[in-house]
């Protein structure tokens, strides 16, 4: 089934995406996901100039040799860009075969492992009240698991606080990057977190009981010796993870927060490949694989990573932001209904417009997610609708510490 067709479609509904439609001879088409907050158009042009032409004439079935080929013919490996451009490919030929089979893609994945996938969402404020009400809020939505990020006394912006002022007026949590012509500078000190949180979690547990599942987002901003702190004192509050606590390009710092704390640990948004978890998984330093397939290389290169992590009994946290686009989250939630090892999936919810630009079959019943029956991966993209909303560049903010050093964001 020859591809007669590769388009590549930016468009900014609610915030940019870069959408990847691959046509075959028989006229079935398929989506791929390859939007990069903040670095759009990156992957549109590595798309367009340089994997595009190479895709006209292939036989759309051969998803695997298609992926290694893309991966070792293009000589420079692994990286943000080149893995969110393989991703897109590698999910519209299976969003192809899956609609040719005339089924979801989860049952060409070996069918469904459970009914629904739980679901977790993002409450946050800018003090324990307007937390409660978050809570609350997410609660009368449906969600059965709640990520819980606070505002911290002495720091202006925090990451995942909803309702604290952004440069462009919109939503702070539901869009991180900003249309602003340059990144927003946010400050950051992480002693007055570190002196915070456990406070903010003991309140919330008090509360909301015990059983609540509670997760929260460190954002890559400790060193692995306060990660290692900050996973101490939130044990009694028994969170369902703490995530990115500390930059893993170094993997073998994990070593030392494992050696002090229980707290389950998920990482891995900011991966690119398998390679970047090979010690984290060899050696039990993480409970969850929080990689997206839009970042990390597609279904196939996503499914050999959470297989490989099933062997260590290491579950998936799949990454589900509003800048996954609904193709990426489509995707993700086929996966995540049929692998065995599934942990929890994050399911932040895209605006009115971008829904308007992407026609989607999954739904979220009392707290879990199902991506439906259609055949493939049941998303279709409205390219008039696309076509209305332009690109609009924009950035994610960083950070400085109050001595004006660059800090992780
Ligand atoms: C975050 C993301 O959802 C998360 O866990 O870490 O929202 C992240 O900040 C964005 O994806 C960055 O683009
Ligand atoms: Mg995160």
């Amino acid at each position: 089934m020859k591809i007669v067709a590769a388009d590549v479609i930016v468009s900014s509904p609610d915030r940019n995406f870069v959408t990847l439609k691959i046509t075959t001879e028989d006229g079935i088409t398929g989506l791929g996901d390859g939007t990069l907050n903040g670095r759009e158009l990156s992957v549109a042009s590595y798309l367009r100039d340089h994997v595009v032409p190479l895709l006209i004439g292939r036989d759309a079935h051969r998803i695997e040799d298609a992926w290694q080929f893309l991966y070792r013919s293009a000589y420079w490996r692994r990286g943000p860009v080149t893995m969110a451009a393989i991703a897109a490919v590698d999910v519209a030929l299976w969003d192809i075969k899956a609609k040719a089979a005339g089924m979801p893609l989860y049952q060409l994945l070996g069918g469904a492992s459970r009914t629904g996938i739980m679901a977790y969402g993002h409450a946050s404020g800018r003090d324990l009240p307007e937390l409660f009400d978050s809570i609350r809020a997410h609660l009368d939505q449906g969600y059965r698991s709640i990520r819980v990020q606070t505002s911290v006394p002495g720091i202006n912006a925090v990451y995942g606080v909803a309702a604290q002022p952004s440069t462009d007026g919109k939503r702070y949590d539901y869009e991180p990057a900003q249309r602003t012509p340059l990144p927003a500078e946010e400050d950051w000190d992480t002693r007055a977190y570190l002196r915070h949180l456990p406070g903010v979690f003991e309140a919330v547990r008090n509360e909301f009981g015990p059983e609540l599942p509670l997760l929260h987002d460190g954002h890559h901003r400790m060193t692995p010796i306060q990660a290692a702190k900050l996973g101490k004192a939130l044990e009694p509050y028994d969170l369902f993870w703490l995530e990115d606590c500390t930059p893993a390009e170094n993997q073998e710092a994990l070593r030392l927060v494992r050696q002090h704390t229980t707290t389950p640990l998920a990482i891995g948004e900011v991966f690119n490949t398998v390679w970047d978890y090979q010690t984290l998984i060899r050696e039990q330093l993480i409970d969850y694989v929080r990689s997206a397939v839009t970042h990390t290389g597609g279904i196939t290169a996503m499914r050999k990573l959470l297989d490989f992590a099933a062997q260590y009994q290491i579950k998936s946290g799949i990454h589900g932001p509003t800048d996954i686009s609904p193709v990426g989250m489509a995707a993700a939630l086929h996966l995540d209904l049929a692998i065995h090892n599934f942990g929890i999936q994050e399911y932040m919810r895209h605006g009115s417009l971008t829904n308007e630009v992407f026609r989607q079959s999954f739904s979220f019943t009392d707290g879990y997610l199902h991506p439906g029956e259609q055949p493939g991966i049941g998303v279709e993209l409205d390219e008039e609708a696309a076509a209305r909303f332009p690109y609009q560049p924009a950035y994610l903010p960083f950070n400085r510490l109050q001595d004006g050093t660059v800090h992780d964001w």
